[in-house]
């Protein structure tokens, strides 16, 4: 057993509640949180865990949506047009994946924990990210990817697949949680889709999913016209848009997922808000898009809304802080204060409640996967969250199930 004494707590309860000159008592779980004192006097056989006096204590950071394999992405890609880019990742997605070996990966994550991130759900297109994944210390959802349009392929792909699909159920762990991703509408052929649906809830796996990302996918889906055609008839003779908005929705019914993006998404009483969520990545959608997805607006349906990063294929930083400062930057209808708020909750409280796991709250009984830093310099409780994300950029400490991170 461990006590931690650090001079203010974000506990990222609903409310934001931040306490001062409390202690936590944990091992693997958050046992007890109380004043030094209390905590000292009734377990004096716990450990004191040395920090610096003027420092911040909350939960880890959750980006639940990253393509490691695409790390070595360095100005390769084309960005401004969905379509453009997607052309760029057909001609370089090989030779990308060739040089994001496992240690650009290992030092990718290195950089993520950090940065104050131990929850990675990660997309993984190829495999290749598998043992990295598995090597490092950050907690990880691994999201096999499936696609595929052309009806030709569909035993291959499934095929191809399971493979690693398997290969990843072998690893399974409280800290490596296989998972499947439907890539997107666009990419992916109804049977694939059902396929995959049905193997995640045969297993119980989460589903993560591209959807309505840029103006071209919202043409495809809704008008079943624009360039998507010309683009995928490389794949596929006479390509056709497989679903509308709400048949793609229609698959998902009863299943946990996390839909990526959703820009273009009207349908939000489609959503089921205890299963599903989506994944919110400013940057990504600032680069690829063509519009800002409407957080204000879209958090009122009261689905459950959290941040990612996405992939350094369309980023150039996996730090949920640089993500966060994005954010404030690109939706400029909220109040500065209360939007930090909001922010910090939609990289933890939020991203757990997604991805259904015990984390993302300073509170008894979660998980301990917390991070230490450096508390600002702030006029008040009402500033902090705010010159927190402002002024942060490395952990002095990070926490995962109890156990200090090697940073
Ligand atoms: O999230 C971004 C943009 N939207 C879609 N896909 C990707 C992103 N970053 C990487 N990808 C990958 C995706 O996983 O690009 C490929 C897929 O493997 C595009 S389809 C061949
Ligand atoms: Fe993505």
């Amino acid at each position: 057993m461990y006590i931690i004494a650090p001079k203010i707590i974000f506990t990222c309860d609903n409310d934001f509640n931040i306490l001062q000159d409390k202690a936590l008592l944990f091992n693997e779980k958050i046992l007890q949180i109380d004043t030094l004192k209390n905590l000292q006097k009734n377990y004096p056989q716990a450990q004191l865990i040395q920090i610096d006096e003027n420092s911040l204590l909350l939960p880890a950071f959750i980006n639940p949506h990253t393509h490691l394999e695409y790390s070595a992405n360095n100005g390769n890609l084309i960005f401004g047009d969905f379509l453009q880019w997607l052309d760029s990742i057909f001609n370089n997605r090989f030779v990308l994946n060739e040089k994001a070996k496992e240690k650009l990966i290992l030092k990718n994550i290195h950089k993520m924990l950090k940065s104050g991130t131990a929850t990675i759900g990660e997309i993984s297109s190829f495999g290749s990210d598998l043992n990295p994944c598995i090597r490092s210390q950050a907690r990880i959802i691994f999201f096999n990817e499936i696609l595929g349009s052309n009806e030709n392929f569909i035993t291959e792909k499934k095929e191809d697949f399971l493979q690693r699909y398997e290969k990843s159920l072998m690893q399974k762990n409280s800290k490596f949680i296989p998972a499947i991703s439907v890539h997107s509408p666009y990419s992916t052929h109804p049977e694939l889709v059902k396929f995959a649906i049905q193997l995640a809830q045969k297993n119980n796996n989460l589903i993560s999913t591209h959807f309505l990302e840029s103006n071209h996918e919202n043409n495809w889906l809704r008008f079943k016209k624009g360039g998507f055609k010309k683009s995928l008839s490389k794949f596929a003779k006479n390509p056709m848009s497989f679903y509308t908005p709400q048949s793609f929705l229609e698959f998902f019914k009863n299943q946990r997922t996390l839909f990526t993006h959703c820009v273009y998404l009207k349908e939000f009483e489609l959503l089921d808000n205890n299963l599903h969520s989506i994944t919110h990545c400013a940057m990504s959608n600032k680069f690829l898009s063509k519009k800002t997805f409407k957080l204000k607006q879209n958090l009122k349906y009261g689905i459950n809304i959290h941040l990612g990063t996405d992939g350094l294929s369309s980023n150039t930083s996996l730090s949920m802080l640089d993500e966060m400062r994005a954010n404030l930057l690109i939706h400029n209808d909220f109040e500065l204060e209360k939007f930090a708020k909001i922010l910090i909750l939609m990289a933890t409280n939020k991203a757990a409640k997604a991805l259904n796991l015990n984390l993302g709250e300073i509170k008894k009984d979660k998980i301990a996967d917390f991070s230490i830093f450096t508390l600002p310099n702030s006029a008040n409780f009402d500033q902090l969250p705010l010159q927190f994300i402002l002024q942060s950029k490395e952990v002095l400490k990070l926490f995962i199930e109890g156990k200090e991170c090697k940073l």
